[in-house]
């Protein structure tokens, strides 16, 4: 195999032509900014191009997301030592010589990670951000606030932050059954406003753009536990510890649309993507039922289960009107009056997003069938995440974003496709690179590779010989495809098996 079939994610196209050249400042050859940017060579999105020669490498790029890919994958050629970022300015280097063409298939290609669950420190999200940017991956779903956890300051709302950023524990099982034991250890965190704005930086630098999601009308009891009379009970409740769908929900009053405005407004000041996420998924209508029946109706709603909508028209209208689109989980097409223009993230399988596509709707793939990576990995009784089906880097390889049965005028309603890495069972940066790596890699050539060009059969050696040592050497501490698991072997890295 030579270097160019080892690039992961697989270019559109990439030979051999044998020979290296000598390399004399590999830290300024793995620059973008060295990168010629020439738009009308490469008019594709993204795309560059790069020629080694025994005299030079000439790297040529479409725009300047296409100059940061063509330094990606200059970087892979020059080997797993590469991405010792202390490595890279010393020693000699050589490149193989040969020809790459490359741009990506999808748009989207994206990651959601879970910091309301289990909160990231800043510095594990930007290391993050450089392992999306190392897969050619380019829209981070920041889930930042949940039952379990608020995780954005916002000024004016200082509660938000200092009750509703900290729990007295987690459930360490399964789904709750009733009984709402938990560790005893309490668990929370926050971004400032700072923190947020250098994440988004970081990300734009990259070519990474950071989505921000804020969940209504559900998954909102945090935010109630601040602020009581945000909930739809007017109970006081805390921040939950416990895992699955609370009954707490929003009220559908003014008040609750003051309230979130006043926090979108907060989050396009310190976001800068086109799209805001308002979650919608998994809401409980009890409450609503109890004690708001009155108001659906002067609403001039049909019945309860009309009320989401009812809260994503109304924010999604407030982000319309500051140029931002609605991103909602495929949950908010159950009522069937599903504004225009929002993009559908299915994540209930392909069904949703078959359905949202052909209704005209951009959609981005996330079905959990596929691409829940917070889901276990084999049967192993040593497997230490209890939930979901078993999602082997095999059955992530194997995933194809367009639906099945999709008519090919309508495939351009396919932005892309988005990983989950949902945090309830990962209470760490370190069960996140677990989860994530091999898997994410995977998930990498899914989003980027021309269907004609994947290789299932010769997938998973591909990144057992070339591609796990990239990620060893970045210090990631991925599942192993066989063997003990990293903790089993502990502290004997050298000769870990893979
Ligand atoms: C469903 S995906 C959820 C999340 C959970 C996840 C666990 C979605 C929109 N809702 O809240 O974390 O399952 O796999």
């Amino acid at each position: 195999m030579n270097a160019f079939d080892t690039l992961l994610p697989r270019p559109v196209s990439a030979r051999s032509t044998g020979g290296t050249c000598r390399v004399t400042d590999p830290a300024a050859l793995t620059d973008a900014s060295t990168v010629v940017i020439d738009p009308v060579a490469l008019p594709h999105p993204e795309s560059y191009r790069l020629s080694i020669t025994p005299q030079g490498v000439q790297a040529t790029a479409g725009d300047a997301a296409g100059a940061a890919h063509a330094a990606r994958t200059l970087r892979q050629l020059l080997g797993p030592d590469a991405f010792r970022a202390a490595d890279i300015h010393t020693g000699e280097w050589t490149l193989p010589c040969g020809e790459v063409v490359d741009h990506p298939r999808f748009p989207w290609r994206g990651v959601l990670l879970d910091v309301a669950r289990t909160f990231q420190p800043k510095a594990a999200v930007l290391r993050f951000i450089d392992l999306m940017a190392a897969h050619k991956l380019n829209v981070l779903h920041l889930h930042l606030t949940d039952d379990q956890g608020w995780r954005i300051e916002v000024p004016a709302y200082p509660r938000l932050t200092e009750v509703g950023a900290w729990r007295k524990g987690s459930w360490t099982g399964r789904q709750p059954d009733g009984d709402l034991t938990h560790d005893g250890r309490p668990h929370g965190g926050f971004y400032t406003t700072a923190d947020l704005r250098e994440i988004v930086a970081y990300a734009r630098a990259r070519h990474i753009t950071v989505v921000p999601e804020v969940d209504v009308p559900g998954h909102s009891q945090a935010a109630i536990a601040a602020y009581p009379e945000l909930g739809a009970s007017g109970a006081p409740v805390e921040v939950w510890h416990a895992w699955g769908v609370s009954e707490h929900v929003l009220a559908p009053t003014d008040h609750v649309i003051d309230f979130y405005t006043a926090v979108l407004d907060h989050v396009l000041d310190v976001f800068d993507a086109p799209v805001v996420c308002l979650g919608g998924d998994e809401v409980p209508t009890k409450q609503w039922q109890e004690h708001h029946a009155d108001r659906v109706a002067e609403l001039g709603l049909d019945s309860v289960d009309a009320v989401p909508g009812w809260f994503l028209r109304t924010l999604g209208r407030h982000l319309a009107a500051h140029g931002r689109r609605t991103l909602g989980w495929d949950d908010v097409m159950d009522a069937g009056d599903l504004p225009p223009g929002v993009i559908v993230a299915s994540w209930r399988g392909e069904e949703a997003g078959r359905a949202a596509a052909l209704a005209g709707h951009d959609v981005v793939m996330c079905p959990e069938q596929h691409v829940y990576l917070d889901h276990r990995q084999s049967e192993r009784p040593d497997e230490p995440i209890p939930v979901g089906y078993v999602r082997t880097v095999e059955d992530v390889y194997a995933y194809d974003p367009i639906p099945d049965g999709l008519p090919e005028d309508a495939h351009h309603r396919v932005l892309g496709a988005q990983a989950q890495i949902w945090t309830e069972h990962l209470d760490g940066p370190r069960r996140v690179d677990y989860a994530a790596f091999p898997r994410l890699a995977a998930f990498a050539e899914v989003v980027w590779t021309p269907p004609e060009r994947r290789d299932p059969a010769g997938f998973v050696e591909r990144l057992a010989a070339h591609h796990l040592p990239r990620l060893d050497a970045l210090g990631v501490e991925y599942r192993p495809l066989s063997g003990p698991l990293p903790w089993q072997t502990r502290p004997g890295v050298p000769g870990r098996q893979r």
